[in-house]
Formats: C-alpha cells, sequence, structure tokens
C-alpha cells in the first residue's frame, strides 16, 4: 500500500493531514518547478491558507524536466510526506495543496490552459537559474494572451528562484516573447499582472533512500515522493499584487511581504547560497559528501564565518547579518539533512555569477582583502577536473560541464594558463573582475596552493584554524 487520498485516514494519528476538501475546487494556483523545494516551501504555506478554508490556494504543478516524478505523484493523488527535522523535533506532515500536475515538455497545452483557467489567480516558478529561457517567456506568454482575449483578470506571477531581482527578470522574459503585434497583450500585462520579486528560503535537499525508509517507517505506508526539510522557512515577497488582498492574506500564513526584498535577497544569495558553493565545491574536491559534513571540520566552519563576516557582510544592506550568520551555520549543520555537495555544485556555473563576484567587487571598492572568495574560486578551477584528491571521477552537472572542463583539463600542467581561462569567463565573474590582475594573482596563489598541498591545507593556511 502507499500514500494516496484513499490511505490517508490510516495514517497514525500524530501526523499532520489535509483536512479540506481537495477535490471540489479547481486550483487558483499554477507552479512551474515541482522539484523537492516548492513541495517543502510553498506548497506548505498554500497548504495552510487552504486549511484555514480559503480554497483558492490549491495548486497545479507542473514537472518542467522530470516526467518521473510527475507520475510518482500522480499515483500519491498528489500526496506526499514532509520530514521537517532539526534540533527542535522530529514530525511529519503531509500537505495536501498539489491538486493537479502536468509535464510541460508533453503536455505544453495543458499548462497554457491551466495558466489561462479562471480560477487561476498566481502563477509562481521555481524552474532554477538556468530555467530563465525565451521558452518559458513563451509559454506564459501564450498562457497570459488566452486570459487577456477572454476578458479575463490578470494574474500574480511570482518568480522564486535564487536570482537577485526575479520578479523584474521574469517580467522582462515574458514581455521579451511578445511580437510587435501583441501590443495588447503587452498593455494589459502591465495594466492587470503583477510580477513580484521574492526571496525564498528553506533548506530541501533531494530525497534519499533513508528518507523514504524512515517515511515507511513513520507512515505506515510506502511514499515515492516523501522529502526531508528543516523547521526553518522563510518567503518575503514584494508587496505587489494583482489583487492588493493577497498580501494580508499571505502575511497570515507566515509570508513577509514588504517593499523592500533586496535586502534580503542580497544577503541570502551572498550568505546562504554563497557560502553554500563554497562548501559544496570544497566537498566535492575532498571527498565529503553532505554539508553537515563540511561544517562539522572545524577549518571549514571558520572559513565559512569569516567568508560571511569579512567579505559578504560589509556589502550587505540587512544590518543583521551577525544573527543571521549564526543562524546559518547552525543550518548548516542540520544532522537530518543529508545534503550533497554534488547537489549544490550542479549547475554552478549559473549560479556563481549571483552568489560570489558582487561580494568580491564590494571588497575591491574598498580596498579589501577577498581571499576567501579568492580561494573559493580555486577550489571551483580545481572542480573541473572532475576527479577528487582521492582519485575518485564524478560528473560536472552542469550546462557548461563541456567547456569548463576542456578549459580546466590541463590545470596540472599548465595551471596559470588554465586559471586565466575560467577566470576570463564573463558569464561565471561578470565584466569587471576578469580585468582585475589583483583578482586573478589571488585565485592563481590558492590555485597552485591546492594543487600542492590540497584543499584543507590551503584553507588551513588561510584560516590558521
Ligand atoms: C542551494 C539552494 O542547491 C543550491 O544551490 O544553495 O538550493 C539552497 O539550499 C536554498 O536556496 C535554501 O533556501
Amino acid at each position: 500500500m502507499h500514500l494516496s487520498a484513499t490511505s490517508l485516514d490510516s495514517l497514525p494519528s500524530a501526523i499532520q493531514t489535509p483536512m479540506y476538501d481537495r477535490t471540489a475546487h479547481a486550483p487558483g494556483v499554477v507552479h512551474l518547478g515541482l522539484g523537492a523545494f516548492h513541495r517543502a516551501h510553498q506548497a506548505m504555506v498554500f497548504d495552510r491558507l487552504l486549511a484555514s478554508g480559503d480554497s483558492r490556494w490549491g495548486i497545479h504543478g507542473v514537472g518542467m524536466t522530470r516526467p518521473d516524478l510527475v507520475n510518482q505523484l500522480r499515483a500519491q493523488d498528489g500526496l506526499y510526506a514532509v520530514r521537517v527535522a532539526d534540533g527542535q523535533g522530529v514530525k511529519w506532515q503531509v500537505p495536501g495543496a498539489l491538486w493537479r500536475t502536468s509535464v510541460a515538455t508533453t503536455e505544453r497545452d495543458a499548462v497554457v490552459q491551466a495558466i489561462a483557467a479562471p480560477s487561476t489567480r498566481w502563477v509562481t516558478l521555481t524552474v532554477t537559474e538556468k530555467g530563465y529561457t525565451p521558452a518559458l517567456g513563451q509559454l506564459l506568454l501564450d498562457g497570459l494572451r488566452l486570459r487577456q482575449q477572454a476578458g479575463l483578470s490578470g494574474i500574480t506571477i511570482a518568480s522564486c528562484d535564487n536570482l537577485q531581482g526575479n520578479g523584474h527578470k521574469l517580467q522582462a522574459l515574458v514581455k521579451a516573447a511578445a511580437a510587435p503585434q501583441d501590443s495588447e497583450v503587452l498593455s494589459w500585462l502591465d495594466a492587470q499582472c503583477a510580477f513580484p520579486c521574492s526571496m525564498v528560503d528553506r533548506i530541501v535537499p533531494a530525497a534519499t533512500p533513508e528518507v523514504l525508509d524512515a517515511a515507511q517507517e513513520a507512515l505506515g505506508v510506502k511514499d515515492h515522493c516523501a522529502l526531508s526539510t528543516e523547521g526553518f522557512w522563510e518567503w518575503v515577497i514584494e508587496d505587489r499584487f494583482a489583487d492588493p488582498a493577497d498580501a494580508a492574506l499571505l502575511q497570515s500564513a507566515g509570508v513577509r511581504v514588504t517593499a523592500d526584498v533586496h535586502s534580503y535577497e542580497e544577503a541570502k544569495l551572498r550568505m546562504l547560497n554563497g557560502s553554500h558553493t563554497a562548501m559544496a565545491l570544497m566537498g566535492a574536491v575532498t571527498g565529503r559528501p553532505f554539508i553537515a559534513s563540511c561544517i562539522g571540520v572545524p577549518h571549514i566552519r571558520e572559513f565559512v564565518f569569516r567568508l560571511m563576516g569579512q567579505e559578504v557582510a560589509p556589502h550587505l544592506s540587512r544590518s543583521d547579518w551577525a544573527d543571521y550568520r549564526t543562524a546559518l551555520i547552525a543550518r548548516f549543520g542540520n544532522p537530518y539533512l543529508k545534503h550533497s555537495v554534488h547537489q549544490i555544485a550542479t549547475d554552478s556555473s549559473q549560479k556563481i555569477p549571483q552568489r560570489w563576484p558582487p561580494s568580491v567587487l564590494g571588497q575591491i571598492a574598498q580596498g579589501a582583502a577577498f581571499e576567501h572568495h579568492a580561494l573559493a574560486a580555486a577550489v571551483f578551477v580545481r572542480f573541473t577536473l572532475g576527479v577528487d584528491e582521492q582519485g575518485q571521477a564524478y560528473a560536472l552537472n552542469d550546462p557548461q560541464a563541456g567547456s569548463l572542463m576542456a578549459l580546466g583539463a590541463a590545470q596540472r600542467t599548465e595551471p596559470v594558463a588554465c586559471v586565466r581561462a575560467l577566470l576570463a569567463r564573463e558569464d561565471l565573474w561578470g565584466s569587471a573582475l576578469p580585468q582585475d590582475a589583483a583578482w586573478t594573482a589571488r585565485v592563481t596563489h590558492w590555485h597552485q596552493h591546492i594543487l600542492q598541498h590540497g584543499v584543507d591545507a590551503a584553507i588551513q593556511q588561510l584560516t590558521g584554524a
């Protein structure tokens, strides 16, 4: 027996399950990107709103890349268990907000129709950094055009990916998909739709067999889609909605609605995600499998502490960064989250631009040191070799894998040339950093140290830990 609408009643009573009707209403939200993150973050916020009696927050979830996952969720009637676990305790919950599912690649028309459905009030997106393609803009525009032609109201379209100014980027992408003859839909978009920026935060690793086993133990039935996450979650969204009344509703469910998302976005991208990428690459090269195994090493912990305090914090508009840092280090160490370093190292070429260069440029502008970022960049160069320090090969899972590996291949024999070639990539570092001789010199320095003595020795040398 597996988890489904019919087995819900047989679950142990300690497990929180949806008590509301999941079939009587049409979904009000279309979500693109049905990965683990959405299912343990927004879907749980919408579950709370549904539980409060507001039936407009059911989700039509769209799998962008994984038909297998959509099929498994369908077989379970959109139900899955989430283990929420940290130092505060462990509890299981089954959120019920996922009502319908589609696969973007094979059921594109169903997705367009869902966006255009009269009941739809929101579209939310977690399609990852590399998902912001012209095809995405076209998909959204096709649905929105149908709404406009049918005389329906505008909607809120909220990007929830780890990109600075994500709402602006998404709006620009949708508008870029429009042809000159689309002027009517464009003015309708401007007048009736809203593209708020938002910052979302919750650590939700891809499920492991251990989590699926624990789910079966806790539920008494099989759950192929179970997830594990931490208690902490945050969603900060710009106060810009097609229906202004949504602000108060979201607030009632614990969402922070504000005019200033920017300061939250930049702190999160550079402190949390910036440290994540550094640790993920260190873990991949040294052979440590999880973020918790990295932060548990005193010199890596010290590195992350200093990276955030010395090189990231001075350029943030958020002033409570010291508390944020303390909280982050505790979150990274959560023993329940088996957060694979290779999962986070995935798509590094798409992640680094938001996560590191703004802090390095800030330090350069103030004449301050950027040694921690230079060391992290050197680890990234070492990472492109595709083999760890124990000689274990690993795959680079990145749209740029081929070109990165080609540039980094000869780094043992031609280290200086390889570092230069990888640091010249404006798609990773932006236009200013590749011109900075001191940056290149320091990355080259740390890269040589890493090749000669290893990543751990380099970190120890820098931190004195
Ligand atoms: C991680 C994020 O995979 C990654 O790149 O840095 O998914 C991170 O866990 C989330 O942004 C936390 O909110």
